[in-house]
């Protein structure tokens, strides 16, 4: 494994939020020069062409990525080519964390991201680890479009960010290479990789397992080595990362829905007209509903995919156990999302 040094290689980094304040001249600089793309500077509505980076972990044929290209379409057309938004696909621009602190200097303008390698930068974000308190998507979605969700997405800006939508994560779930998951105590002693956020080392641990934080394109070399015996995520990313063919028993327990976030540095978007910032908010809002419909149709040709595959599905008919094993993050971590918390359970349907 080709973990890095320094403090992004250490498992625990409680209290290590990072600020963009230091950065913020040379953001400014860097920014402007990015978005201007080589012409004369300034930005917007009048008529000068403005040239943006989106990085993207997925490939091209995956929702997020079919999300993204969908926004950069929408931006392009409402501006009739003015604004033209360059997808990278694939991890080109990076892995994921590397790409967010790019985005925060604005080496990168824009991003799809987890939420979860944001906590690190903007600590609201590490609600989305807590396991096991949505009901289901709608459950979720009822709360990203509430006014809670929309002021958690506000709170990226103290980091540097513009959080511009959140893209649907579907539910993540346990993979493993050898053993079969079929209850919460299979979990005891098991090395799992996870992303890099405190909740969701926590939560590994309150299960009995042991956590490793580690990029996403490490996963499957590490599953293969033995390095870990297993790794979570939804189905589309088990699927499309080839991550089932060297950890072929996937769990249903659905711990957690990681929102996927849309970002653009904060000063490439102060820096935007009035007008455009509104065509890239509307674009973002069309995207969404457009990549919500992408995600569920994925769901379910990879779960058929999976099966065909002999991949060794369990579901999961009681979940209370695998709660009560996760009760110590809620304790540990509740009290910082309070406010959240409680709405959610106000959004919970009888
Ligand atoms: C996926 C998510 C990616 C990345 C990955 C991971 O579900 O879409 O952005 O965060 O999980 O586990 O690293």
């Amino acid at each position: 494994m080709n973990q890095k040094s320094g403090p992004r290689g250490s498992t625990h980094r409680r209290g290590t939020l990072k600020t963009a304040g230091i950065l913020s001249a040379f953001v400014l600089a860097s920014a402007t020069l990015a978005a201007c793309g080589g012409d004369d500077g300034g930005s917007g509505g009048d008529g000068e062409k403005l040239t943006f980076r989106l990085a993207e972990t997925h490939p091209e044929d995956y929702p997020t990525t079919e999300g993204d290209q969908k926004f950069a379409d929408l931006v392009n057309e409402a501006s009739d080519g003015r604004i033209d938004i360059q997808v990278f696909a694939g991890g080109q621009l990076g892995e994921e964390s590397d790409v967010i602190e790019q985005v925060q200097m604005g080496a990168i303008e824009m991003t799809r991201v987890s939420s979860a390698p944001m906590t690190e930068f903007a600590e609201g974000m590490g609600l989305f680890g807590l396991p096991y308190i949505w009901d289901d998507a709608d459950h979720l979605w009822r709360f990203l479009e509430d006014e809670s969700g929309q002021q958690l997405l506000g709170e990226l800006e103290e980091a540097g960010f513009k959080g511009l939508t959140y893209f649907d994560p579907g539910a993540r779930s346990f993979y493993s290479t050898d053993k079969v998951i079929d209850s919460v105590d299979d979990i005891e002693g098991m090395k799992f990789r996870v992303q890099e956020s405190d909740v969701i080392i926590s939560f590994i641990e309150a299960l009995g397992g042991s956590p490793t934080p580690m990029d996403y394109g490490e996963v499957y070399s590490a599953l293969q080595t033995g390095l870990i015996d297993g790794a979570e995520n939804n189905e589309p990313s088990y699927l499309s990362a080839s991550h089932y063919e060297v950890a072929p028993n996937y769990t249903l327990d659905e711990h957690m829905r990681v929102a996927e976030i849309l970002v653009v540095n904060k000063d490439v978007w102060d820096g935007l007209s009035e007008e455009d910032q509104q065509i890239l908010e509307d674009a973002a809002a069309e995207a969404t509903t457009y990549q919500r419909e992408q995600w569920d149709a994925q769901v379910e040709e990879d779960l058929a995919a999976l099966e065909e595959a002999d991949v060794t599905i369990t579901e999961i008919d009681d979940i209370e156990p695998w709660r009560e094993a996760a009760q110590p993050v809620i304790d540990e971590f509740g009290p910082t999302y309070q406010e959240y918390l409680d709405r959610i359970e106000e959004l919970r349907e009888e």
